[in-house]
């Protein structure tokens, strides 16, 4: 079953103004902002702006322009981070297994070294 939103959760806050963030991008449908704990040289997150508490909750919810709009931003976050060469990384934890720390669905963009065969 799907897990319930919390409109208090941190990505909330910075989404509403109230906790500021280093923000890199910002679009109709999302916002990236830098990890405050980077794990890589580029770590950004991207997120909707609408309130999905993770990827299974964004993709039994969300239109198709808010998909596309999630996406498009990774895409050219990514890029305007000059990662596309030599590549980068995305990733987004999904639930207690993945050990999802923040309620609000976020798309990690690790880039500028080279990333191994997975992080942790
Ligand atoms: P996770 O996929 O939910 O485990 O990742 C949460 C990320 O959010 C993690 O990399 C944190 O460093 C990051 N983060 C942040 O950027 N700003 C914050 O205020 C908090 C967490 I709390």
């Amino acid at each position: 079953m799907a897990r319930t939103y919390d409109s208090n959760n941190i990505f909330a806050r910075i989404l509403r103004g109230e906790i500021p963030c280093k923000k890199v991008m910002e679009t109709e449908h999302a916002l990236a902002f830098h990890d405050i704990n980077p794990q890589a040289p580029t770590h950004i997150l991207v997120i909707p702006k609408g309130a999905y508490v993770d990827m299974d909750d964004f993709t039994a919810r969300a239109t198709e322009a808010e998909i596309a709009g999630l996406f498009r931003a990774v895409g050219e976050v990514a890029r305007q981070a000059g990662a596309a060469e030599p590549g980068y990384r995305i990733l987004s934890n999904c639930g207690p297994d993945a050990n999802q720390e923040v309620p609000h669905l976020h798309i990690h963009v690790f880039a500028g070294r080279h990333l191994g065969r997975m992080l942790n």
